[in-house]
């Protein structure tokens, strides 16, 4: 065996020393820079943070570009604001790009922390004393046992149905809601409509709205002459919970869920419906926000509400939704104005007159269409397939704190719930009789 030479040996002595020194070299700890008072704040620092922000998109593509940025997207309007959540680094990224924005929640997490701080209390203090239940959320099991309770109060005109199950099991409670006229319904005289709440998990106004809409006019009846004429003109089923599962996973996991519970990542319950299934605003995407399941009523919570409706040949529905003071019309999935545009416009003005008139919130009305595009929504499967006079409602707040509403906030937006339903009798008139 030949010998390595001496020079080789050194050589391979260095090289050994200097990737010893590569290895164990460690890099120096910056220096302490001095608070920076413009410096980001310790929470914009952390990467956990979740800010709720306000922009204005000068195009489309910045549009584009910005969502790509958020973690979440709250509220759209075309043209105008876009209501996202980004982490830290999302808003240095608005900053360095000098875009323009609003903070509408600096602490989104921190918010709906309180809330659940807030909630635990409630919890510990029940039962809710009389008169007090409509003074705080209430979980499932809660407005399940309210609905049952009050039907067997009031049992010569209110129902509970179930009207099907939710991919968990947990059963689609609403509510039949009649007078002394509309008995047996189906008749001509009776007016048929039909409301829901809570088709998005963490819009949990629109379950309290729906189901004190139920509880104003089943208790008012007797004492309010308004009220009982209605009653006695329509068959109003409501359905507050149209999501359990979604529901109970807000309560429990993630205030801010909006979807089902589809395999761990969930369907958008209002891209699932069979009306432009699969068109622009909507997303095959099981991740997004806007997933919309893998084919048209493939999830149990909106086959159950197809079932409804076609059963039921209702005249009117109102899809309650939150954020924003809006009166939406179809079209959601396109532009075009819709055979019924004047009197579905008008339906919509005598809403937000009706609105207006309680409080003085001005609720804007717009189709759906020209707010954001969506496809596969129940207010469009419900206007175009069955004909029903249909539309969404997304309730207070204007911005706010989004999605967490202050609990004494929920009765006067179940006047405006109220007033709104109220005012479909009008709305619902069919064309051809
Ligand atoms: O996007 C939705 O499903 C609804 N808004 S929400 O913020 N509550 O999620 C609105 C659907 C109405 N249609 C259109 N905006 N096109
Ligand atoms: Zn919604």
């Amino acid at each position: 065996m030949a010998s390595t030479p001496p020079v080789a040996r050194w050589l391979a002595l260095v090289t050994l020393l200097l990737m010893v020194a590569l290895f164990t070299y460690e890099r120096p700890e910056p220096p302490e820079v001095c608070p920076d008072p413009d410096r980001e704040s310790d929470r914009e620092q952390d990467a956990n943070a979740r800010i709720a922000v306000r922009v204005w998109p000068h195009s489309e593509r910045e549009r584009a570009e910005l969502t790509a940025l958020a973690h979440d997207v709250w509220s759209e309007h075309a043209g105008t604001e876009l209501d996202l959540v980004l982490d830290p680094a999302g808003v240095m990224a608005l900053r360095s790009r000098g875009i323009e924005f609003t903070e509408l929640v600096p602490d989104v997490l921190g918010v709906a922390e309180q809330e659940r701080e807030r909630l635990r209390g409630v919890e510990a203090a029940r039962p809710p004393a009389p008169g007090a239940w409509f003074s705080e959320y209430r979980d499932l099991e809660t407005i399940h046992a309210y609905l049952e309770q009050l039907a067997l109060v009031h049992p010569e005109r209110a129902e509970l149905r179930t009207i099907g199950h939710s991919l968990e099991g947990r059963p689609l409670q609403a509510l039949r809601i009649h007078g002394a006229g509309s008995v047996g319904a189906h008749g001509d005289r009776s007016r048929r409509m039909f409301v829901n709440g809570g088709l998005h998990a963490r819009e949990w106004i629109s379950m309290m709205v729906t189901t004190c809409v139920a509880d104003r006019l089943i208790r008012g009846y007797d004492e309010d002459p308004q009220l009982r004429r209605w009653v006695d003109e329509v068959e109003l089923w409501v359905l507050p919970v149209a999501n359990p599962d979604g529901y109970v996973h807000s309560w429990r996991r993630d205030r801010y869920w909006r979807k089902n519970r589809r395999a761990g990542h969930g369907v958008d319950l209002n891209r699932n419906f069979g009306l432009a299934w699969g068109g622009d605003g909507s997303s095959g995407k099981p991740a997004s926000p806007i997933y919309r399941g893998t084919a048209p009523f493939s999830e149990p919570e909106s086959a159950a509400i197809r079932s409804l409706m076609e059963t039921e040949r209702f005249d009117a529905h109102i899809d309650f939704h939150s954020y924003g003071q809006l009166v939406l019309h179809p079209w959601s999935h396109t532009r075009k104005r819709s055979s019924d545009h004047r009197r579905l416009r008008q339906g919509a003005e005598g809403i937000a007159t009706a609105i207006a008139a309680e409080h003085g919130e001005r609720y804007r009305l717009i189709s759906g269409a020209s707010l954001y595009p969506a496809s596969g929504t129940l207010m469009d499967w419900a206007y175009g397939t069955q004909g029903v006079v249909s539309f969404v409602i997304e309730l207070r707040p204007r911005g706010g704190t989004g999605f967490v509403l202050p609990p004494d906030q929920i009765a006067p937006t179940c006047d405006e719930g109220l007033a709104a339903v109220m005012s479909l009798h009008r709305a619902s008139e069919r064309p051809h009789g």
